[in-house]
Formats: C-alpha cells, structure tokens, sequence
C-alpha cells in the first residue's frame, strides 16, 4: 500500500503545480502564434492548436470547482460496475450482453452550481445525470466533494458510434482512469490506440487492474509487473497502477483515495490542458525549427513569432530550436518554412492579430 501511495505521490507530481496564470499565458502565446500563421501554415496542421486553445478556454471557465474523471476501457472490464460502486448506487446498467454502455453516464458529488453547464458542455444527456448528495446509511462522501464522475462507452466497440463518442469524451474530460482487466489487459488496442496517446497526460493518468478478485492471488503481482512493464513502453511510466475489485466495497478503497486527492488538489483541470498544450507545441515545433528571414520587417515579425512559441512551449527544447535557427541564418541556409508566404502579411502580423487576452479574465 505505501508503494502504492509513493508511486501516486511521485505521478501526481503534488509539488509540481501548474499555476493557472502560467497556463493562461501559453495558451495566450499559443493563440497569438495561430493568429500569426493563419493563411500562412496549411489549415490541417493547426488544427489541433486551435482546438485545444478553443476548448481550454471553455473549460477553464466553466468551473474549477469540479474535477471531472472518465472510467475508460474496453467493454467488461467493470466500467459501469466500478462507477456504480464509487457512487453507491445503481445507476448505470450492468449488463451480460456486450456492449452494455452505449452512452456516457454521470454522478455528481456536489457542489451542484456550474455541474450542469460543465456537464451541457461534455455532452451528457440530462437523464443521465445522477447527483450524490446526502450521505448514505451514514457513508462520509465529503472526500470526493467536486467530483464529476463518467462511465463510458467501451473504445473497441463494435459500434462505431461508441467509439467515436469515448473519443470526444477523451479530449474534453479531467482525469481518465483506464480500466483493464486481467484478460484484456495486454490488448494492443489498448495500449498503442490509446494508453501510449495519453503519454503527454501522465499527471492525470490513473490505470486500475479491475476484477483482481478473478486472478489466483499469487498471480496478481505477477500481472501488476507485467502491466507496468507495458505501461513503460506506452511512455507512462510512474503513473498509479491499482488493482481493483468493483462487486467488493473494499476493492475499491485505493481508488477511493486516489480520487479523494485528486479532487482535493483540484490540479487536474490545469494539468490536462497543460498536457495538452505540450503535445500542440511539439507539434508546431517543425514550424519554427528553420531558418528565420535575414532582414527586413520580416526577420521582426518571425522574431516575435518565434519568441511566442518558446514562451507557449515553457520547455528548453523549443527555445534551443528557435535559437540554433537564428544562429544558422548567418551561415546562409534558406527555407524557413512560414518565410515563404510571410511576406504578404502586413509589416507587424503577431500585434495585429492579438486578440484582448479573454482568458485572462476568467476567474479561476
Ligand atoms: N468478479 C468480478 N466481476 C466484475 C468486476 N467488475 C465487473 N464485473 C462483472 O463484469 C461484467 C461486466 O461489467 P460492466 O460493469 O458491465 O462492464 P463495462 O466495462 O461497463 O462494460 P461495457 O458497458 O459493455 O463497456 C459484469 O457481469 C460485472 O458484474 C469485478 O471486479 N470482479
Ligand atoms: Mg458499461
């Protein structure tokens, strides 16, 4: 259990806060290079910027109230059940036929003020929604106070329209816990189609091994090994890993826990989009990784650009690729990829398309 615990401490990074002013700024920084591009950078590889900056804002001001977790995996794994349990109540079926989930369900653990715009937003339908909040037969639920909790749709589907709504839902929520169980739990799908995609989210990754009560207990190591040893090679390493038994209430306990911290710090919300903001620089990367202009208005403008982007990345690499570009433009070298259409913008782009910094104004 103490492994357990450090291993929760070392994911969560606890000291390693993501201050939301920060995250403000890069987004900030990411939408001014965007503003900056357009017409100049084809359409399809800015794609996934102007979504993140688009559904961060709206996330951040929706509530910071709540913390909003999705119980993800493939069909019987114990989604519904382990939902259920958290909650206390029967409220999303669990079925033999598989798929049984078709649509997302979601229990609220108070406050119930912004829940429903969060939950409009995320696109639960309102008779799916579920509120917990008085204590039953005296449970003490105050630990988990801000929780926004959702089953899903099984991701291997064989109906497409399930799979497509777990992968909506992915992008929007908080927290993902991944829910395998110990026959599927090497499945490929899995793994490369969407454990190894959440490799940037490691601080808002939770995997649990759900129906631990089915393997023979000396097993059960064996196959926690196993599963780290994968969830290594996905690029999740260190990220909790807890096993599960969701028809035993004390099965749950550790995930409990995990889960009353999470809402407790209420970091999960800044982390998530911090991620996301990660995978978009690295993606905008190669944009900047050339040669600047030599002179002229344009060496200021991409200057600016530039200088954008490192601030929206925060990490070393995008600056030491931004400075080896200007430091390559004195031996000669030509093909800065924006330089080509940069001078049809007008002479100051990146002031000109700055936007009044919306975000800054929201009050989280
Ligand atoms: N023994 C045991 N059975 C479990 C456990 N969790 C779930 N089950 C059973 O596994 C079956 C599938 O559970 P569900 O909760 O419906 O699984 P699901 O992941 O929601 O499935 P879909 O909605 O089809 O994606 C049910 O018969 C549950 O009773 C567990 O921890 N131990
Ligand atoms: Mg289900």
């Amino acid at each position: 259990m103490s492994n357990i615990a450090g291993r929760m401490r070392e994911a969560f990074r606890g000291d390693q806060r993501v201050d939301p002013d920060a995250l403000i700024a890069r987004l900030d920084a990411v939408r001014r290079f965007l503003g900056a591009v357009d017409g100049q950078v084809p359409d399809n590889q800015l794609v996934a910027a102007h979504t993140v900056v688009e559904r961060a804002g709206t996330r951040l001001a929706l509530s910071r109230d709540h913390t909003v977790v999705a119980l993800a995996g493939a069909t019987g794994s114990g989604k519904s059940s382990l939902f259920n349990a958290l909650a206390r109540m029967d409220l999303s079926p669990v079925g033999v036929r598989r798929p049984t989930t078709g649509v997302a369900h979601a229990c609220v653990w108070g406050p119930l003020d912004g829940a429903s715009r969060l939950l409009d937003w995320i696109g639960v339908l309102p008779r799916h929604r579920f509120v917990r909040e008085s204590p039953l037969d005296g449970d003490d639920e105050s630990g988990l106070h801000g929780l926004v909790l959702l089953d899903l749709p099984d991701f291997d589907s064989v109906q497409r329209t399930h799979r497509l709504e777990v992968d909506r839902l992915l992008g929007l929520v908080d927290l993902v816990v991944w829910v395998v169980d110990p026959q599927k739990y090497a499945d490929r799908v899995i793994h490369t189609g969407y454990l190894r995609e959440f490799h940037r989210h490691r601080d808002v990754t939770v995997v649990v091994l759900n129906q631990a009560d089915r393997l023979p207990p000396a097993e059960l190591p064996r196959v926690l090994d196993d599963l780290r040893r994968l969830l290594d090679v996905d690029g999740l390493g260190g990220v909790p890993l807890l096993p599960t038994v969701a028809v035993d209430p004390a099965g749950l306990d550790g995930l409990r826990a995990a889960l009353e911290r999470t809402v407790a710090e209420r970091q999960a919300a800044l982390r998530r989009l911090a991620g996301d903001v990660d995978a978009v620089v690295a993606e905008l990367q190669p944009l900047v990784a050339a040669e600047p202009p030599r002179t002229g208005p344009d060496e200021a403008s991409s200057r600016e650009l530039t200088r954008a982007l490192a601030g929206a990345a925060g990490v070393p690499a995008v600056a030491e690729a931004v400075e080896s570009a200007y430091r390559h433009r004195a031996g000669g070298t030509t093909g800065w990829p924006l330089v080509r259409g940069w001078r049809k913008l007008r002479p100051d782009p990146l002031r000109r398309q700055v936007q009044p910094a919306e975000l800054a104004r929201i009050n989280i």
